[in-house]
């Protein structure tokens, strides 16, 4: 969701080569697995862990009153591609702007269509409780297209069993838009578990869905997006999850409803969400060997790091357990984070559900207005999820082109107290076993700058010998000489780490939870910068010493030369 952040404006680019077009015969061709993917090694976690009960009662309940669609002649009927008369191009153009897609089209389709059944073929036959929960299906919108949203609600009508499906609650985020008033609720009032609840204010995704959720009656949520289309079987599989451990958290396999021309697509297979820094969501095939040697079905749950953040079912009572969403996130993005962390490092597990598909439109653009600036919502959004939950590597994410977030008076990012009180409570695991455990193939960037650790005044280099450290004469091929500096800012010489101790430097084994470890060198465009001891009140910095070749810590003084120091190589 953050990739909007680099100003892409084509939907679907950003997920090229992960989406297939559907045809009439639909394959099922698994995506190759990229260069740089996870080493098998580190992917052994990955298979689902055991689980209370299993094995069902019935088949999941292939409910789909489109079968044989009212019309079957209807543009954009069975989702194939609908396609815009010569005469009406201008007018469709001139609508895209509404929902940044192809509102036009969307009109004219039928808003029960038949889509194909993207499932894998053994999903018709795979068994699910009797007693599956039931849910409440929360959408929450500000400002969507009036057929999209119709669309969304009678797919869940058409295509879930009624027992288990508790109601649908719509949470229209203070809509500007006249249709989403009188009209929504008169049209809604035809269906009795159809439940509108209008926001006096602009609440914003986040807290939208927690106003969806405090009126919810089913023992589970569902939340979706507002531009949707549930496919055939969908809700079955979700439950039978929670049914099995209130702490998994199922999502469906986000299909993809084509912007253009409003066809529905089949996705590949294996495809896992996941985060690289900044903190930005993607997808990654699991690797082919990795699928073969493990003998992984088309139809297994695959366990995520984290989830694209839309589409997902938690037991409710679960859901309050982790604290819903940190109410302090604004607008839009960062959500699917803090809660895929929250739930990963608090005790439950994310999966996709290869069974259970609902399309999804990828818009290029927001058609609604952010309440401010856009990039610093989401900026600050998940700065304060880096501060909650990434532990040292914060550091990380700041790193990573977010440094001015760091400025506090430039960026207000507002109270933690509520959230770090609720991950002690909570008893939640650390980031780095989350990195170890549920995401080890994450390629986490360890060194920032590494080299030789040059003295602007002096013109000689770091050295660390016989035990003690001083300034010689540089030397790429002394290996004494060598040190790196990290993106967790340890200044590291193999597994032992610079120390400050009174004035003196020393070497302690190395551990990243240590904070008197940790040096502030700001590089960048002046590479000559302090390294400077964070761990006392003042600032404390090397500083070479003029006579006898001594290093040594001293208040820090930004116009000496001898407490400027340079590597010889920066990664940024
Ligand atoms: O202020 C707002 N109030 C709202 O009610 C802003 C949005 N919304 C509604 C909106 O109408 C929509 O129904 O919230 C829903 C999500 O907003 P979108 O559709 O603009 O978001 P998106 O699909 O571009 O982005 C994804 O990331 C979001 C923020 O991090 C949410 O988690 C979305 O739910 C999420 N969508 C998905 O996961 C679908 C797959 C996308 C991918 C990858
Ligand atoms: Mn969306």
């Amino acid at each position: 969701p953050v990739e909007k952040l680099e100003n892409n404006t084509d939907s679907r680019k950003k997920h090229a080569g992960t989406f297939k077009k559907t045809k009439s015969d639909i394959t099922r061709k698994p995506s190759k697995p990229t260069a740089q993917d996870p080493a098998e090694e580190a992917l052994r976690v990955l298979p689902s862990t055991s689980v209370k009960r299993s094995g069902g009662h019935h088949k999941v309940k292939a409910l789909d009153v489109t079968d044989r669609p009212r019309d079957p002649h209807a543009v954009g009927q069975f989702g194939q591609p609908a396609r815009v008369p010569k005469n009406e191009e201008l007018e469709s153009r001139r609508r895209w702007s509404e929902g940044f897609f192809n509102v036009f089209l969307s009109e004219q389709i039928p808003i029960d269509r038949a889509i194909p059944d993207t499932r894998p073929q053994t999903c018709s036959e795979s068994l699910v409780h009797d007693d599956l929960p039931s849910t409440s299906v929360i959408f929450c919108f500000v400002d969507e297209v009036w057929s999209t949203l119709l669309r969304s609600v009678h797919s869940v009508l058409n295509r879930s069993p009624p027992q288990l499906l508790k109601e649908i609650i719509l949470v229209d985020d203070c809509s500007t838009k006249d249709y989403l008033k009188e009209q929504l609720d008169v049209y809604m009032s035809q269906f009795p578990k159809v439940r509108i609840i209008h926001l006096k204010e602009r609440q914003g995704l986040i807290r939208a869905r927690m106003a969806g959720a405090a009126a919810a009656t089913g023992e589970v949520l569902t939340f979706l997006d507002s531009h949707i289309e549930c496919n055939v079987g969908w809700l079955e599989p979700l439950l039978e999850r929670i049914y099995l451990d209130r702490r998994k958290v199922p999502c469906p396999v986000i299909d993809v409803i084509n912007d253009k021309d409003m066809s529905y697509m089949l996705v590949d297979n294996f495809q896992r969400g996941i985060f690289k820094w900044p903190l930005v969501f993607g997808w990654s095939a699991l690797p082919e060997e990795y699928i073969q040697k493990n003998q992984i079905k088309d139809s297994d749950p695959i366990r995520c790091p984290v989830m694209a953040g839309g589409l997902f079912s938690i037991d409710k009572s679960y859901f309050y357990e982790l604290g819903a969403y940190d109410p302090g996130l604004d607008v839009w993005g960062g959500e699917n984070m803090e809660i895929s962390f929250k739930i990963w490092m608090c005790g439950g597990e994310i999966e996709i559900i290869p069974c259970s598909r609902v399309g999804h439109i990828f818009r290029s653009d927001n058609p609604y207005k952010f309440t401010k600036d856009r990039v610093k919502t989401v900026e600050r959004n998940l700065a304060r999820v880096a501060e909650v939950w990434l532990d040292e590597y914060k550091e990380v994410f700041y790193g990573h082109g977010y440094q001015h977030l760091l400025d506090k008076n430039v960026t207000d990012i507002g109270n933690l107290t509520e959230q770090i009180q609720l991950r002690e409570k909570l008893k939640c695991k650390s980031f780095k076993w989350y990195l170890e455990n549920v995401y080890p193939d994450l390629d986490t960037p360890v060194v920032k700058a590494e080299g030789l650790i040059f003295n602007v005044g002096t013109r000689k280099c770091l050295i660390f010998q016989n035990e003690s450290f001083s300034l010689t004469k540089c030397d790429l091929t002394n290996k004494s000489q060598y040190f790196t500096f990290t993106w967790l800012r340890l200044l590291r010489q193999n597994t032992s780490c610079l120390a400050p101790q009174e004035t003196q430097l020393t070497m302690e084994p190395c551990d990243n939870t240590k904070p008197h470890l940790r040096w502030i060198h700001k590089s960048g465009k002046a590479l000559t910068e302090h390294l400077m001891a964070e761990v006392y009140s003042q600032p404390i910095c090397l500083e070479a010493g003029i006579k006898a070749d001594g290093v040594f810590l001293k208040g820090c003084d930004r116009f000496s030369t001898f407490q400027k120091w340079q590597f010889t190589h920066y990664y940024e």
